[in-house]
C-alpha cells in the first residue's frame, strides 16, 4: 500500500477516490438513490448546517437516528468539518442516554424526530446542547435548515491525527467508554480493507447492518466509499428483502446471525448468490459447523475477520488462499498481533491474550486516561481482552475472552451493566449475569438471581419488563433463574464458568 496516504481528514481521502459523478453511491428500498454528484452537495450543506448550529472542530456532534441514507451523509459532514460523530443505538433507554449526553458533552444533538432523546431536559440540565431532528425520506428539522445551505464547502484540512468519531462500548465495570477513532485510524484500515478483499469498481455492497457500530459504518461504508463504488442499503436485516436484493450486489457483510437466519431459509439457493463475489462474517464468532452449511448450500466460503470497536479491522481470512473455519484469519498488512501471557510473547501454538498494534488502533477512551493508559502496553500494544493462539501459518484463533462479556447476535453485553440493574430491583439480593449459547444470536443473555422474598412472589417477566425501562432490550436477560445461592469460589468469586455449564441445557430447553 502506497504509505501514509490516509494521514489527511477522511472525507478527503475518499474524495480522492469518487468514481464519476453519475455513479450511485447509496440505493435505498423504496426508491430512493443518491450518487456521487449529490453525495458532494448534501455532505456541504449538511456541513453549513453544522457551522449554522454552532459546531466546530473538536465538537462532538451525538446521533441517534434510524438508518437512513441521511445519517450516512451526516456522518460525511462531520468528517469535512472536523467535529467528531457519536453515533448511538437506537435501543437505548432514557437513562442510558443521560449517561452520554452528560460524557459525551456534545454541541449538538441530532436525532429521529420519534427519538425518546428529546423528551431529556434540553431546557436546563442540557441547555448548552441544541437539539435537531432527522428523519427517513428527508424529513425533520436538520433536513429544512440543510436544505437552505450553500452547496460548496472546503472541507477542515488534518493530518489524520484529529478524532473524527467516538463509539461507546460498553465496559466491565459497567459504565460504557467512549473510544476515540482518528481520521487516520479509520482512513489506514479502509485502505487496507479495500486491497486486501479485492474491492473493484465493479463491487455493490448489500448492507443491512446498523450504521451506529464500528461494522456497519466502518468496515461496510468506509470501505465502499475509499473504493468509490455504491451500496444497497436496508433499513435492517429483514432475510426475506436480503434474498430478495441478493442478486443486485456483489458482496455482503455480516453478522453470523445473518448467516445462521439465511441457512434455514429454503428460498435463500446457489441461484440467490450468483453475482455475489464475497460474504464476509465478523463481529462475533462464526461456528465452523455454519460456514460448512453455508459452503455446502451455496458453493461460497465465508470470509471471516477480526477487530473491534477500538482497533477496526486486525485480521482477516485471505481472499485468494485457504479460509480456515473457526480462525480469524491471518494478520492484516501493517498490523501487528502477538500473544502474550504474563508479559512474554508465546511461540506458536501457545494460548494467551491477544495484543495488537498498528495504524488502525484507536487514539484512546474519551476522557478516560486511567483506563486508556490500563489497556496498553508500554510498547503501543492495545489488549483486547480476547484469548487466542496462532498456528504456524499466522492463523489467529480465538479461543475465549479474558474480559467478562457477551457477544449476542453481533452486540456486546456487558454483565455487570445489567447485574447493577438487576441488584437495584426491589428483592433482588445478588445476581450474576452469563451468556450461553443461543440459537439466533450465539449467545443469550441470562441472569441468576437471589430473592429476599419467597419464590411465590418471584416473577421474572415482570423483572424484564422492568429492566427494559433502564437497559436497550438487547441487554436484557432472554431468561432470568432464581436460585437459593450463587456459587463462589474461595475467593468469593462467582463461579460463572459452573453457572455457564448448568444453564446452557435448562435454557436451550426453555426457548
Ligand atoms: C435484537 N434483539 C436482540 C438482538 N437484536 N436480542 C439480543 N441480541 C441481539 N443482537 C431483541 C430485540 O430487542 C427484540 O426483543 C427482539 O430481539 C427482536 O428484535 P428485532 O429488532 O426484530 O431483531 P432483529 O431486527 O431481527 O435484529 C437481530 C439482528 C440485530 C441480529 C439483525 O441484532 C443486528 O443487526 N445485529 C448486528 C449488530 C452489529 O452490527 N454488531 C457490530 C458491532 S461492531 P424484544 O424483547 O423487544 O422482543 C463490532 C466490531 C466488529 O463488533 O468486529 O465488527
Ligand atoms: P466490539 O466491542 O463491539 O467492537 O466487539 C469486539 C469484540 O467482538 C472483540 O473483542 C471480539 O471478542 C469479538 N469479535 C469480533 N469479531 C470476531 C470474530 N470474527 N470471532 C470472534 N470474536 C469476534
Amino acid at each position: 500500500m502506497e504509505s501514509n496516504i490516509w494521514k489527511k481528514n477522511l472525507y478527503q481521502l475518499f474524495s480522492e477516490n469518487f468514481p464519476e459523478k453519475d455513479h450511485i453511491f447509496i440505493q435505498s428500498t423504496g426508491g430512493q438513490s443518491i450518487n456521487y454528484r449529490e453525495l458532494e452537495k448534501f455532505t456541504a450543506q449538511f456541513s453549513n448546517a453544522l457551522v449554522n448550529k454552532g459546531v466546530k472542530q473538536g465538537d462532538r456532534v451525538l446521533v441517534q437516528t434510524k438508518k437512513s441514507p441521511e445519517v450516512v451523509i451526516l456522518y460525511l459532514a462531520c468528517l469535512r468539518v472536523g467535529a467528531i460523530f457519536v453515533p448511538l443505538n437506537t435501543g437505548y433507554t432514557e437513562s442510558e442516554l443521560t449517561y452520554f449526553l452528560d460524557d459525551a458533552k456534545p454541541r449538538l444533538v441530532v436525532c429521529d424526530p420519534n427519538s425518546n432523546i428529546s423528551n431529556l431536559d434540553f431546557q436546563s440540565e442540557f441547555s448548552s446542547i441544541s437539539l435537531e431532528t432527522l428523519g427517513a425520506h428527508r424529513s425533520g428539522t436538520f433536513i429544512k435548515l440543510a436544505e437552505r445551505q450553500s452547496e460548496e464547502y472546503i472541507t477542515f484540512e488534518s493530518d489524520g491525527n484529529d478524532i473524527a468519531c467516538i463509539l461507546y462500548t460498553s465496559g466491565t465495570t459497567g459504565k460504557p467508554k467512549g473510544a476515540m477513532l482518528s481520521h487516520a485510524n479509520l482512513g489506514s484500515n479502509a485502505c487496507t480493507l479495500k486491497k486486501e478483499w479485492g474491492f473493484n469498481p465493479e463491487d455493490i455492497l448489500l448492507h443491512a447492518l446498523p450504521v451506529f457500530h464500528a461494522h456497519g459504518l466502518f468496515v461496510a461504508i468506509n470501505t465502499v466509499l475509499v473504493n468509490g463504488t455504491g451500496m444497497v442499503f436496508l433499513p435492517t436485516f429483514d432475510v426475506h428483502e436480503v434474498i430478495r436484493e441478493m442478486p443486485r450486489v456483489t458482496v455482503m457483510m455480516g453478522v453470523p446471525t445473518f448467516y445462521t437466519r439465511l441457512l434455514e431459509e429454503d428460498l435463500f439457493t446457489d441461484d440467490s448468490t450468483k453475482n455475489i463475489r464475497l460474504f464476509i462474517s465478523g463481529s462475533a464468532p462464526l461456528l465452523a459447523e455454519t460456514h460448512n452449511e453455508f459452503y455446502d448450500r451455496v458453493g461460497h466460503s465465508i470470509l471471516e475477520r477480526y477487530g473491534m470497536t477500538e482497533t477496526a479491522m486486525n485480521t482477516s481470512n485471505p481472499l485468494n488462499g485457504d479460509r480456515i473455519p473457526g480462525s480469524v484469519g491471518l494478520a492484516l498488512p501493517g498490523i501487528d498481533v502477538r500473544i502474550v501471557t504474563d508479559g512474554k510473547e508465546l511461540d506458536i501454538g501457545g494460548t494467551g491474550n491477544i495484543e495488537v498494534r498498528g495504524p488502525n488502533v484507536f487514539s484512546g477512551y474519551w476522557r478516560n486516561p486511567e483506563k486508556t493508559a490500563q489497556e496498553f502496553c508500554d510498547d503501543g500494544y492495545f489488549r483486547t481482552g480476547d484469548i487466542g493462539y496462532k498456528d504456524k501459518n499466522g492463523y489467529i484463533f480465538i479461543v475465549g475472552r479474558a474480559k467478562d462479556l457477551i457477544i449476542s447476535g453481533g452486540y456486546n453485553v456487558y454483565p455487570k451493566e445489567v447485574e447493577v440493574c438487576l441488584d437495584e430491583f426491589n428483592g433482588i439480593r445478588e445476581s450474576a449475569v452469563i451468556g450461553v449459547p443461543h440459537k439466533d444470536f450465539g449467545e443469550g443473555v441470562v441472569a441468576v438471581v437471589t430473592s429476599d422474598n419467597g419464590k411465590e412472589t418471584f416473577n421474572s417477566k415482570k423483572i424484564i419488563s422492568k429492566l427494559k425501562e433502564e437497559l436497550a432490550a438487547y441487554k436484557v436477560p432472554k431468561a432470568i433463574y432464581l436460585v437459593d445461592e450463587i456459587p463462589r469460589n474461595v475467593m468469593g468469586k462467582v463461579e460463572k464458568n459452573k453457572l455457564r455449564d448448568i444453564y446452557k441445557d435448562i435454557f436451550l430447553k426453555d426457548t
